[in-house]
């Protein structure tokens, strides 16, 4: 298959610094030589041009903090995404998951497309609800239309229709933000329900969910895996996805062949000195593009 990397080092939708060195992390944990050895052609594009603003230091009264970087970021990755050829699986590299306020539409190309949101968080808070003002908590409800306008319409009228995204690892969820979840109809599957479902049966549903659609986009949050499997991340979590979870869950999606296009995102090699977390999601690339263990 035809592979494209594209990288967004961007951390300003997060509350630390650090997961703009997510691509290189990810680069360094050699993505393309592992898609490479699966037979895929792999074409890195480089990366969306971000903007730093004159002062990381945040100010809480700005409100939705650093948005303009944000948006401009995001705008980019969309239009670079969009107009990839049809035929290319794109492999986005965050960066904070802000960045797929703009990647799932790019992938998208204008048609409808199934969601899955590997994640502790739901990410779908709106300005109103969000406790940080963090925009990373924020994407999947601006990618259903909720939120600042500006966010919500980069990719202009298209949007992600709530019943086709599934969420699979929650473990952290905003009092308010877990409301607007109920009210939007969001298939959910939390880590309790991994514990009494198990991941082939949570794999087999999402799949039934959405697995009719043209495109199915996996936006995978390196938190969603247990802190001790993926150490570098800026929010962990407690009692995440197991290392076989998420290879499990990469490898039934792989069977399926209905997935076509991919989110790597929040990996911080600040908090990982020995990259651990790049390379754990790397691998998790590696199954989702059909890596076999026979
Ligand atoms: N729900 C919290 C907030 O909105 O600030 C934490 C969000 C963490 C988001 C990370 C990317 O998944
Ligand atoms: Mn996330
Ligand atoms: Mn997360
Ligand atoms: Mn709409």
């Amino acid at each position: 298959m035809d592979i494209s990397i594209l990288g967004i080092p961007m951390d300003l939708g997060a509350g630390r610094r650090g997961v703009d060195m997510g691509p290189s992390a990810l680069r360094n944990a050699n993505l393309d030589a592992a898609l490479r050895a699966l037979g895929h052609q792999v074409r890195d594009l480089g990366d969306v041009p971000v903007r730093v603003p004159e002062t990381l230091n945040k100010y809480q009264d700005q409100g939705l903090v650093f948005l303009e970087e944000i948006l401009s970021a995001c705008t980019g990755a969309y239009e670079r995404l969009r107009d990839l050829d049809a035929n290319t699986f794109p492999i986005a590299l965050g960066g904070d998951h802000s960045v797929s306020m703009g990647t799932v539409p790019g992938a998208a190309r204008g048609r409808r497309s199934g969601v899955v949101w590997v994640d502790a968080h739901a990410d779908f808070n709106t300005p109103g609800s969000s406790e940080s003002g963090n925009i990373h908590g924020m994407p999947v409800a601006h990618l259903t239309g909720l939120g600042d306008a500006r966010l919500s319409s980069i990719a202009g009228d298209w949007h992600a229709r709530p019943e086709d995204i599934v969420m699979i690892g929650l473990r952290s969820v905003d009092p308010r933000e877990r409301e607007l979840v109920a009210e939007a109809g969001i298939k959910t599957y939390t880590m309790k329900d991994v514990d009494q479902l198990g991941m082939t049966r949570i794999a087999q549903e999402t799949l039934e969910r959405l697995g009719h659609l043209e495109r199915l986009h996996v936006s995978f949050d390196a938190d969603a895996l247990d802190p001790v499997v993926c150490p570098g991340v800026g929010t962990p979590v407690p009692g995440g996805l197991s290392y076989r979870e998420g290879h499990l869950l990469m490898e039934l999606f792989a069977e399926s062949g209905r997935v076509t296009s991919l989110d790597l995102v929040e990996v911080n090699p600040i908090l990982d000195v020995r990259n651990q977390t790049a390379e754990v999601m790397v691998g998790m690339a590696a199954s989702l593009l059909g890596q076999r263990i026979l």
